[in-house]
């Protein structure tokens, strides 16, 4: 609204200074107690603000954001996250991407500060809530066929795990095929989507979900989930990861465009918890125990079972075999 763009004005002058009550009135022309009331509002938007009897009101903390404005400022890639389609709230970055994708240029970034129906795979649901995580979708457009898109899920993992470990200062392991964990729980989950011609790729679609500063979860997710700040005990700059995960992301694009999936292959390999380890595959035809070897150059994992054949799994929900 304006009088909260007159108030920050106010503020912003002052440069960290008190601003009297009666200044701020006169500003925004209203009463002194009509002034408390969009100070409240100002609170309520995540604005920390000190008040001092006969000083008046100073900004101590401004919230994190992640509209246009702090992406852009201090965005180093030259392609991907350049165009910012930012909306506070939203019922799913995801869906709003498939929308966007056929008119938009490559690299175009939806990003909210809250989804009100974010999903996963199948159905499943997505827990987004307002300024405290990440929760965007990258339109990508690479001139390849459609059975390649898988490979996408497994480009982002390596470009998110490195982003969290540099900007975030923690140890973010990913979880075939398309979660990342911190100290065992998750923290981001990954949703490659589609949209494609028989033998050509239109438009892929990258939708990241990443806790950053929640503080607590609901009841059912509460022994999956983290969030960075949890994990870290402090806040994490939401924009800051943002720039990181596109920086990572576009380097590791243009990689694979240009070498093919050999250096990312071995990242992933090294960053994944699984790999080496016995685990439980649970897949839409039944459940498969054994040791994980390794993924493919399609991002296939093979899986020895106890007899010594070794499967492939598609897709499936994994859990370390203890
Ligand atoms: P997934 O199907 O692998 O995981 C979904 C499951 O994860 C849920 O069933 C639930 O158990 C758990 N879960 C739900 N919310 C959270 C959360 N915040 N943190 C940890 N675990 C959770 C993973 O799907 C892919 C998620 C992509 C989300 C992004 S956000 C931006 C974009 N828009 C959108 O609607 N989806 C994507």
């Amino acid at each position: 609204s304006s009088v909260k763009h007159k108030l920050l004005e106010a503020f912003s002058k002052a440069d960290g200074d008190f601003v009297s009550g009666q200044a701020l009135a006169d500003i925004i022309g209203c009463s002194r107690t009509a002034v408390w009331k969009h100070i409240e509002s100002l609170r309520q938007e995540g604005f920390e603000l000190e008040a001092v009897r006969k000083k008046g009101y100073r900004i101590t903390s401004k919230p994190d954001k992640v509209s246009e404005n702090e992406l852009l400022i201090g965005l180093e890639t030259v392609r991907l996250g350049k165009k910012v389609v930012f909306i506070e709230s939203v019922e799913s970055t995801q869906k709003e991407a498939h929308k966007l994708a056929e008119e938009a240029e490559e690299g175009t970034l939806v990003i909210a500060e809250e989804q009100t129906a974010g999903r996963g795979r199948m159905t499943r649901e997505w827990h987004s809530p307002k300024y405290t995580g990440i929760w965007m979708s990258l339109i990508l457009k690479p001139n390849l066929p459609p059975y390649k898109a898988p490979q996408f899920t497994l480009i982002t993992a390596v470009a998110v795990t490195e982003a969290i470990r540099d900007a975030a200062g923690v140890m973010a392991e990913i979880k075939w095929p398309n979660d990342i964990l911190l100290n065992g729980k998750k923290i981001t989950g990954i949703l490659t989507e589609l949209q494609a011609d028989s033998d050509q790729i239109r438009s892929i679609i990258i939708g990241i979900g990443m806790n950053v500063n929640q503080r607590q979860f609901p009841e059912e997710l509460s022994n999956i989930a983290t969030s960075i700040s949890i994990e870290k005990g402090e806040t994490v700059p939401r924009a800051k990861l943002v720039q990181a995960i596109m920086k990572n992301l576009e380097l590791y694009y243009d990689e694979y465009m240009t070498n093919g999936f050999g250096l990312i292959k071995d990242k992933w390999e090294s960053y994944a918890i699984s790999i080496g380890r016995h685990i439980i595959a649970r897949t839409v035809t039944g459940t498969i125990r054994g040791k994980a070897l390794g993924i493919t150059d399609e991002g296939v994992l093979k899986l020895q079972d106890e007899n010594g054949m070794i499967h492939d799994i598609y897709s499936a929900d994994i859990e370390i075999d203890q």
